[in-house]
């Protein structure tokens, strides 16, 4: 038997209240009209997510499981931690065979899971302590681009950002964050990320415009989180979901446009405004990456590549890292 997890809570209760009407006041209330992907994982997102990831269409969270199956151990001892992060963790399913690689080099003391989910995360650290009885499982509610500063100190450690998540944000974004990890770390501690590569157009969107519609309903349901959260009252029926592949930035753009002139009251955050017909709100996007820019990435907010796995078709890429 594991010993119980240990769980921290970083948010403020009303934390996702509150960001949310800030978000909603600053993205939708002006032009062009925004709305931040978090709020895309409710109990009913995070489900669609879930289908999501085993369409036929959609490749990213096959090939990195499949550079984790194939690498687990040589990532492990390519590093030198003790303490294992991973932002982002949801279930740490894929995760699990990080610390099967851990475990059976018995050098891993500590495991921290980092999520916003609170439910998910205490099942997630609960599952894995009974588990992994040989690893302490201290688990932080929170969230990954505000409390970096919560991650515990003293052992050498490993933080892990899989998913391709990093590409759902902007570049200055992205800055921002990648520096504000290095600066939470110490010298000598390590990072492994998982990012999608750039391949053929085609490929990418057929993964973002699935046939069965699954990609469309999980991008609507952030007015279907407007309208129970903030009692806004979109008509989902009058948006279509239309995602592109922007060549310049190298990123899907996946937006929602309103087919009919509308007004959209936003009780909850106080804001009222008009859609004209054909206007659009971005609700996310999906960067592809090239292994050499994200070395230079790296390497301006003081991370050192270490070495990059990919899976066998070069789709998806585990870059590991040393500040
Ligand atoms: C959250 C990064 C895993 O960008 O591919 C999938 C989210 N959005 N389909 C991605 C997503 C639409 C996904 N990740």
């Amino acid at each position: 038997r594991g010993r119980e997890p240990v769980v921290t809570v970083v948010l403020d209760p009303n934390w996702a209240s509150g960001a949310l009407v800030d978000d909603v006041r600053r993205g939708l209330g002006s032009q062009p009209r925004t709305l931040p992907p978090k709020w895309l994982y409710d109990d009913v997102g995070s489900e669609l997510f879930d289908e999501i990831t085993r369409l036929p269409e959609y490749y990213p969270t096959e090939r990195e499981r499949s550079i984790l199956r194939e690498h687990a151990d040589d990532i492990v001892a390519a590093c030198d931690a003790t303490t294992f992060v991973e932002l982002g963790s949801g279930t740490s399913d894929k995760t699990r065979l990080l610390l099967d690689a851990f475990t059976s080099r018995g050098r891993l003391a500590r495991f921290v899971p980092v999520d916003v989910s609170d439910a998910t995360l205490r099942q997630a650290a609960k599952e894995l302590s009974e588990r992994y009885p040989s690893i302490r499982v201290e688990a932080v509610v929170g969230d990954f681009t505000l409390h970096l500063g919560h991650l515990p100190r003293g052992d050498r450690r490993l933080v892990a950002f899989l998913g391709g998540t990093i590409g759902n944000l902007y570049v200055e974004e992205r800055a921002a964050f990648l520096g504000a990890l290095a600066d939470s770390l110490d010298p000598g501690d390590w990072l492994l990320l998982g990012t999608d590569l750039v391949k053929s157009p085609e490929r990418i969107i057929a993964a973002y415009d699935d046939s069965r519609g699954v990609t469309a309903a999980f991008v609507s349901n952030c007015l279907r989180v407007l309208n129970r959260e903030l009692g806004a009252d979109f008509d989902l029926d009058a948006f279509t979901y239309v995602p592109f592949w922007d060549p310049r930035m190298e990123r899907m753009d996946l937006r929602l446009r309103a087919e009919m002139p509308q007004r959209v009251a936003i009780p909850g955050a106080g804001i009222t405004f008009d859609l004209f017909q054909g206007e659009e709100i971005r609700v996310e996007i999906s960067t592809k990456f090239r292994p050499d820019r994200l070395r230079d990435e790296l390497a301006a907010v003081g991370f050192g590549v270490t070495r990059v796995w990919t899976d066998r078709d070069g789709d998806f890429a585990l870059t590991l890292a040393r500040r």
